[in-house]
């Protein structure tokens, strides 16, 4: 018998880890994953999906275990291509990832939705859990550093995070309208928990509980929300968390973290060196994912520990 829904909130690579350990301990029909478009962007006249597409690809199998976003065993014709054009090669697109951005684009500009697109590419590419965008409207994260504001991938990609943050935006975000199956399945009755997958906070998940609506129907669902601190042993696993963390005037500590999401937890996951400082019910499991069997670990936890909430 179906023990319920769980609803899994990600950003791309290290949010996908834990939606990949979930993927594989669940039945397909049992998990959700919501993912943030905050990081999307238009790029040589293309929609990119950086965090629906990491999502995807490692959903699928596809993923590069190099980089973590964009497809493993890929070439780079058409980057070399346009460089030697002059044109613009800041923004890594690979040969077959390109044609997703290139497919995406066409029908968008043909009048289908983010999430109509994205369930149909996941299933093109195997993917059994569903994956949607938090909205189907634009929602676009902006950075303020020392130069003012600038949209995020110029501030992640070009810039290499070398802004400091000073403040964060999400454009678009309260005219957005929540992804309409993502609050249906939330207000379904069948919610068994909600997971806030280790991605940054900042970038990552606040986008997502921008979206009008989207914390209410968290809130409302009457089941645990469990996060995963992003923080292992004080530090950030992956990309400039704890950079922002620092500028963003906080402490780099998972204490923070959950201080950041508050009230909207009902249990926090960390790290057996993270513990102190924290008020949300913890479980002090192992939190970085080397492995596959690292990821289903986790995934099993993170559930065991929802379950004992509920
Ligand atoms: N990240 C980089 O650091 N450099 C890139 O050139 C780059 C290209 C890229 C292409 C497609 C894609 O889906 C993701 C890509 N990313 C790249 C990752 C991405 O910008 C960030 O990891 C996320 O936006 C942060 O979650």
């Amino acid at each position: 018998m179906s023990k319920g829904l769980v609803v899994a909130l990600s950003g791309g690579v290290g949010g996908a880890k834990l939606a990949l350990g979930l993927s594989r301990v669940l039945p397909a029909e049992e998990l959700l994953v919501v993912a943030n478009t905050g990081d999307d962007f238009e790029h040589l006249g293309l929609s990119i999906c950086p965090d629906i597409d990491t999502l995807t690809y490692v959903l699928a199998g596809l993923d590069n275990p190099v980089t973590g976003w964009g497809r493993r065993d890929e070439t780079w014709s058409f980057m070399e291509t346009i460089a030697t054009l002059g044109g613009e090669d800041w923004f890594r697109l690979g040969d077959r990832d390109l044609a997703l951005h290139v497919e995406r684009t066409r029908r968008l500009g043909a009048g289908q939705t983010l999430s109509q697109i994205t369930a149909d590419i996941c299933q093109r590419l195997g993917v059994r859990t569903r994956v949607l965008p938090m909205s189907d409207n634009r929602v676009r994260t902006r950075v303020r550093g020392e130069n003012g504001w600038i949209d995020f991938q110029d501030y992640f990609v070009r810039q290499q995070c070398r802004p400091v943050v000073q403040e964060l935006a999400f454009a678009g975000a309260a005219d957005a309208r929540p992804q309409s199956e993502v609050i249906a399945a939330l207000s379904g009755g069948t919610v068994r928990a909600v997971v806030i997958c280790p991605s940054n906070p900042f970038i990552s998940i606040e986008p997502i509980l921008a979206v009008p609506g989207m914390r209410a129907a968290i809130e409302d669902c009457n089941a645990p929300v469990v996060a995963v601190s992003p923080i292992v042993d004080g530090r950030a696993v992956k990309g400039p968390t704890a950079k922002m963390m620092r500028e963003l005037g906080l402490t780099v500590s998972s204490a923070a973290v959950a201080e950041r999401y508050g009230e909207l937890l009902d249990g926090y996951v960390v790290d057996a060196a993270d513990s102190k400082g924290i008020s949300t019910r913890l479980h002090v499991a192992p939190t970085l994912m080397t492995t596959l069997e690292d990821r289903e670990a986790l995934a099993r936890t993170v559930l065991a520990f929802a379950d004992s909430l509920g």
